[in-house]
């Protein structure tokens, strides 16, 4: 039974490469890669693996365990879109999604089990492989508490493999945890071009405390309870602990890609107009990325 991966960015590329030894893979992409790609791991060992690899409208394997999808939230459908004709209707969904856009959507739409995962591994791409940056860890679970089996099956694999996965029946609200520490870091960092650790001095230190003073209530009025050390310390503790890195979103912003703010910043706006909170800092975090999407530069989120 394969395992499909369908996104050949940072984190497919580490899915494949991790998997592959002890299970069939296959890695789906617009673009052919090299038969061969490389690994290199947090402790600086590089490993080269052939991967079996192909485009996305090519004919698929027989037997199918499930599909990761492992694209960016903005491209998500429409990859999940090209192939859903050609697969079984009960194939196993995973969404590796940042923000909670897709999941919610997909969760309701697709026939088959679908499993959103959220994971702190760091990855990022080079040319002939990947750089696995730094370790983490990642929660599976599906956003209706369902599939508690295939959860198990799957984090024990993904487990296995050097990837510790924990199946959790809460993840809907990891899922928001990671969202509201995304929202506080990725807009600022993307938009003055700085990494993480930089917002910790003046003039950013301020612009992160004043978007968690407008997130918490909105988190709360949807019914995501705060970590236990309150949203001030989980989001200064990433910042602490990523201080070195350039964030997704600014790595979007550099390399002309659309950025995630609607799979971000567009659940907290919707949920704080449904709830009739204030937004102005939100919404002025996703306006300050309109030079990065002309194309909807003036769209209302
Ligand atoms: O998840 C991240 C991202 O880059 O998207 C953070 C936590 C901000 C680390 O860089």
């Amino acid at each position: 039974m394969t395992q499909l991966i369908l996104g050949p960015g940072a984190l497919g590329r580490l899915l494949a490469l991790r998997l592959s030894p002890q299970e069939p893979v296959r890695l789906l992409g617009r673009r052919p890669l090299p038969a061969r790609l490389g690994l290199t791991t947090p402790e600086g060992e590089t490993l080269c693996r052939e991967i079996d690899s192909a485009l996305s409208d090519a004919p698929l394997p027989g037997e199918i365990a499930a599909l990761h999808l492992t694209t960016k939230a903005t491209g998500a459908e429409a990859a999940l879109a090209t192939l859903a004709p050609r697969l079984p209707p009960r194939t196993p969904l995973v969404l590796w999604q940042n923000g909670y856009e897709v999941q919610p959507r997909l969760h309701a739409n697709w026939p088959g089990p679908v499993l959103c995962a959220s994971t702190s591994e760091g990855a990022y791409v080079v040319e002939d492989g990947v750089v696995h940056a730094g370790r983490g860890h990642t929660w599976l679970g599906s956003l209706d508490g369902e599939h508690a089996e295939l959860a198990a099956a799957l984090a024990d694999l993904l487990s296995r493999a050097g990837l510790p996965t924990t199946p959790v029946a809460d993840i809907r609200q990891r899922l928001w945890h990671k969202l509201a520490v995304n929202a506080a870091i990725n807009p600022l960092v993307a938009r003055f071009g700085i990494r993480n650790g930089q917002l910790r001095d003046r003039p950013f230190r301020p612009m992160v405390e004043a978007m968690i003073a407008e997130l918490a209530p909105i988190l709360a009025a949807e019914g995501i309870p705060a970590p236990e050390s309150g949203w001030a310390v989980l989001v200064w503790g990433v910042i602490e602990g990523t201080a070195n890195n350039r964030a997704s979103m600014l790595q979007d912003v550099g390399a002309g890609r659309p950025t995630e703010r609607d799979a971000i910043l567009g659940p907290l706006l919707a949920a704080a107009r449904r709830h009739g909170l204030p937004h102005e800092g939100l919404l002025a975090a996703y306006h300050g990325l309109d030079a990065y999407h002309p194309a909807r530069g003036e769209a209302q989120p």
